[in-house]
C-alpha cells in the first residue's frame, strides 16, 4: 500500500453487504449512451467492491439500477424530466422508484458529466453508508431503509486546480516530487497517472485544471507546447476535466515577437485572438487563461499604462466566440508605503462593473498570502458587479511542506463561512461567490494543487485529504469538515470504529495545532526567507523588499507586538471590512483574539479573555501547539494495527519531523520575541531545548520529500 490508489481504494464488501446490496442493484440497464465513463467506473468499482460484475439487464426488471441522461427515452418515460432542467448539465438524481411494478434505483442527469458524478457519489454511498444487518429482514417487510433519494448540484460551476507546475518539471511550491506533466514525452508517449489524475478529480466533482504555473512562461503558448496540452485534454476529457492554461501576459512579444504586448494595441488584439483560434482548432472545449499580472514582478497591462480590467477584458474578448473564460489574479501589491493587506481591494474595487463577463476575479482567501491563519479577503463582498471566485491553497507552501499533517477543511470552511455583512447579515464569502447572492452567470472555484509524480501522489498520505477536501468543497460548499474527513478516511485507510474516530479527531484539530504551534493569535509570515518553511522571525536580507520581511509583519519592540491596521492610528485596512466587522476588529476590547496581532499592535502585558497578559498567552499558546502535536503521535501510535505497514511508518515518521519543527517555531518565535518582551517564559510549561543563536545559523536548502 503506498497511497497511489488514494480514496479509490475500494476494499471488498463484507458478505452481507453484498447481500443488502443485491436486493437494491443486482443489475444494470443501459440505454444512452452506451459506452461513458460512468458506465466503466461503475462497472470497474463494482467488481472490486463485490468481486462479481453487474450484469447488464436488456429490460426493466426488479433491482434494475437504470442509468441514462434525459436524452433517454427510458429516463424520460420516468417523468423526470423537468426535475432535471432544474440541475444545470452537472447535477444529478439518484432515486430508487417503482416503475411498472418494478423496484429500481434511477441514476439520471442532464449530460453526461452528470451521470459520472452520479456513479462516483453512488459508489460513495454504497461504501460508506450500505447496512450490514438487518436488511433483509426489513426489505421482507416492505420498508427498506436502504433506498437512495440524492439530488445534488455543485456549489459552484467551474471547480478547477490550479497547478504550480513550471515546463522543466519543477513545481513551485510543490512538494510531491516533480510534475505529473511529463513535457519531454508530450505529446507521443502518454503516461498511465494523467489518467489516474482525471479519475481522481472527477470522483470528487472536479472538472478543470489549470495545468501550469502563474508564474507562466511565454512558451506554453508555442504550438509545440499547445500540442502537448492537446494530448492531456484528450486523455482528461472522457473525465469532464476541460484544460486552461496560465498565460504570460507578455506573450505577443516574447513570443509573438511584437514591438509591445499593450491590451490596447490593434496587433497585440490581434495577435490573442489569432491564438485562441489556433488553441481552439486543437482543443474545441479549452476553458480559458488563467493570469498574474502586475505581481510580484510579472509583467501586466500597467506596463502600458492600461488598468487590470483593460487587460483582462482583452483577453476575454479573444476568447468569448469559444465560451472561454478569464480567471483574472487579485493577488496583487507593490513593494510601497501602503500596507500590503490593503492593495489589492485598493486596486480592484475601483474596477467594479469593468469587467466582461467572461472575466472571473480570483481572490486569495486572504488578504496576505495563504497564512496559516488569515480574516478572509475584504474583496469577498466588495465587488458586487464582478464575478468573484475565491483560491486556496492546497499545496502546503505555509503549513509544513509534505512533512506537517494539516487537514485543511477547517481553514476552507473558515473562509467559506466567514460573514462579510456585504448584503446584512448572513453574506458569507460562499453565498457571495457561488451566485446565491449575487447572480452572475460565472462561478468557480481555485485550489492550488498539491499533486506530483510521488507515488502517493501529495507527499504525505494524509495531504490527500486536502485535495479530497476541496473537491468535495468545490462541489458543495455546505459540506463540514468532520463529514469530509470521515468519507476520507473510510474509503482511504478503513472502517473501523476504533480507527476512524481518533484519527478525525487528530485531522480536525490539525489545522489549529499548526497555528498554535506556528503562528497563534493573528500573527502571520513569520517565515524563513524563501523556502516558508520554518520560522525566521529575525530575518534580515540585504536589499529585500520590507514586505518580504517578517517583521514588517509581527512588529514586535519592546512595547508590544502586532500590525496595526486600525482607522486612528494604524494603517486603516479594518475600514475595508463592512460594518459590523470594521468596527469589533477596530477595536482592541472587540477583535477575535484569534486576529488580534492582525489588527492590533498589543502591549506585551496587554490582559488576554483568559486573563493571562499576551505574553504569557502567547507562550501558552505555541506549547499547546507542540503538544497537540505529540497527542498526533501517541494517537496515530496506537493505530499501527489497523493500517498497512508501509503507510504506519511513513505517516509515524512525518510526525515525528513534525513534533520536532514544533518545537523548533516554539522556541524560535519565543526566544526571539521574549528579547523584546522582556518577561520569562511560564515555569509551568516545557523550557525550551534550543539556543536562539543556533536556531539563527539554521539554513535549510532542501526540504524532505520521499
Ligand atoms: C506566493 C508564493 C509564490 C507564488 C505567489 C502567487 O510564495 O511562489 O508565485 O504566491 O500566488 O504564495 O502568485
Amino acid at each position: 500500500e503506498d497511497g497511489s490508489k488514494l480514496w479509490l481504494r475500494y476494499q471488498p464488501l463484507s458478505a452481507k453487504q453484498v447481500k443488502s446490496l443485491s436486493m437494491v442493484i443486482s443489475s444494470v440497464l443501459i440505454e444512452e449512451p452506451g459506452d461513458c465513463t460512468a458506465i466503466t467506473e461503475l462497472q470497474y468499482a463494482w467488481k472490486q467492491l463485490t468481486g462479481k460484475e453487474l450484469p447488464v439487464a436488456a429490460s426493466l426488471k426488479d433491482y434494475s439500477l437504470v442509468i441514462g441522461t434525459e436524452k433517454s427515452k427510458l429516463i424520460q418515460s420516468l417523468g423526470l424530466q423537468k426535475e432535471l432542467q432544474t440541475l444545470g448539465s452537472d447535477g444529478f438524481i439518484i432515486r430508487t422508484m417503482k416503475s411498472k411494478g418494478n423496484r429500481i434505483t434511477v441514476i439520471a442527469s442532464k449530460g453526461e458529466n452528470g451521470l459520472l458524478y452520479a456513479v462516483f457519489n453512488l459508489l460513495r454511498n454504497i461504501q460508506l453508508y450500505v447496512p450490514s444487518s438487518n436488511i433483509l429482514r426489513t426489505i421482507q417487510l416492505g420498508s427498506s431503509p436502504f433506498t437512495f433519494d440524492i439530488k445534488e448540484v455543485p456549489s459552484y460551476k467551474i471547480r478547477i486546480l490550479n497547478h504550480w507546475d513550471n515546463l522543466d518539471g519543477t513545481i513551485e511550491r510543490g512538494y510531491a516530487g516533480h510534475s505529473l506533466w511529463k513535457w519531454d514525452e508530450l505529446p507521443g508517449k502518454l503516461s498511465p497517472r494523467y489518467k489516474e489524475y482525471a479519475r481522481a478529480n472527477a470522483s470528487i466533482g472536479i472538472n478543470g485544471t489549470v495545468l501550469n504555473n502563474v508564474n507562466a512562461s511565454p512558451e506554453i503558448l508555442s504550438n509545440a507546447y499547445l500540442q502537448k496540452v492537446k494530448a492531456l485534454a484528450e486523455v482528461f476529457r472522457p473525465y469532464g476535466i476541460h484544460v486552461y492554461l496560465s498565460v504570460n501576459f507578455s506573450s505577443p512579444a516574447a513570443l509573438g515577437g511584437l514591438s509591445t504586448s499593450d491590451p490596447l494595441n490593434e496587433g497585440v488584439q490581434q495577435w490573442w485572438k489569432d491564438k485562441a483560434k489556433e488553441i481552439y482548432g486543437l482543443i474545441p472545449d479549452f476553458g480559458g487563461f488563467l493570469v498574474k499580472a502586475n505581481s510580484e514582478g510579472l509583467p501586466g497591462p500597467q506596463d502600458f499604462g492600461r488598468t487590470h480590467a483593460d487587460g483582462a477584458n482583452m483577453l476575454a474578448d479573444a476568447l468569448k466566440p469559444y465560451n472561454g473564460i478569464v480567471m483574472w489574479r487579485a493577488f496583487v501589491y507593490k513593494s510601497s508605503m501602503e500596507d500590503r493587506a490593503g492593495q489589492a481591494y485598493n486596486e480592484f474595487t475601483p474596477l467594479d462593473g469593468k469587467f466582461r463577463s467572461n472575466v472571473i476575479l480570483q481572490v486569495k482567501n486572504g488578504p496576505i498570502d495563504f497564512q496559516p491563519r488569515e480574516p478572509f479577503s475584504p474583496l469577498f463582498g466588495a465587488m458586487t458587479r464582478t464575478a468573484l471566485m475565491p483560491e486556496f491553497q492546497i499545496t502546503q507552501e505555509y503549513l509544513g511542506a509534505s512533512n506537517h499533517l494539516v487537514y485543511l477543511a477547517p481553514l476552507y470552511k473558515e473562509c467559506l463561512e466567514s460573514d462579510t455583512y456585504c448584503s446584512g447579515e448572513g453574506s458569507t464569502v460562499a453565498w457571495v461567490t457561488d451566485g446565491k447572492l449575487f447572480p452572475h452567470p460565472l462561478t468557480a472555484i481555485a485550489g492550488v494543487a498539491n499533486i506530483g509524480e510521488d507515488a502517493n501522489w501529495c507527499g504525505h498520505q494524509f495531504a490527500q485529504a486536502n485535495w479530497y477536501a476541496f473537491g468535495r468543497l468545490a462541489w458543495n460548499n455546505e459540506l463540514t469538515p468532520e463529514v469530509i474527513a470521515d468519507e476520507w478516511i473510510k474509503q482511504t485507510f478503513n472502517q473501523q470504529k476504533e480507527f476512524v474516530e481518533p484519527v478525525k479527531e487528530m485531522m480536525l484539530a490539525s489545522r489549529e495545532a499548526a497555528v498554535n504551534y506556528m503562528m497563534p493569535l493573528g500573527l502571520h509570515h513569520l517565515f524563513a526567507w524563501g523556502h516558508h518553511y520554518g520560522p525566521e522571525p529575525w530575518c534580515t536580507v540585504p536589499g529585500a523588499r520590507a514586505d518580504w520581511l517578517p517583521s514588517y509583519y509581527h512588529k514586535a519592540d519592546t512595547l508590544g507586538i502586532g500590525f496595526d491596521r486600525t482607522l486612528d492610528t494604524g494603517s486603516k485596512a479594518v475600514g475595508q471590512y463592512f460594518v459590523p466587522l470594521r468596527n469589533d476588529y477596530n477595536k482592541l476590547k472587540t477583535c477575535p483574539e484569534q486576529y488580534l496581532l492582525w489588527f492590533h499592535h498589543v502591549p506585551w502585558k496587554y490582559k488576554m479573555k483568559s486573563g493571562q497578559t499576551l505574553w504569557n498567552e502567547l507562550c501558552y499558546t505555541y506549547d499547546k501547539g507542540v503538544q497537540q502535536v505529540r497527542g498526533f503521535q501517541k494517537t496515530w501510535d496506537k493505530m499501527e494495527s489497523f493500517v498497512d505497514a508501509q503507510r504506519f511508518h511513513e505517516v509515524q515518521s512525518r510526525l515525528k519531523i513534525q513534533s520536532k519543527d514544533a518545537v523548533w517555531w516554539k522556541d524560535a518565535c519565543l526566544l526571539y520575541f521574549q528579547t523584546f518582551s522582556r518577561q520569562p517564559i511560564p515555569y509551568d510549561i516545557e523550557r525550551p531545548v534550543n539556543e536562539l543563536d543556533s536556531l539563527k545559523k539554521i539554513k535549510l536548502n532542501l526540504l524532505h520529500h520521499n
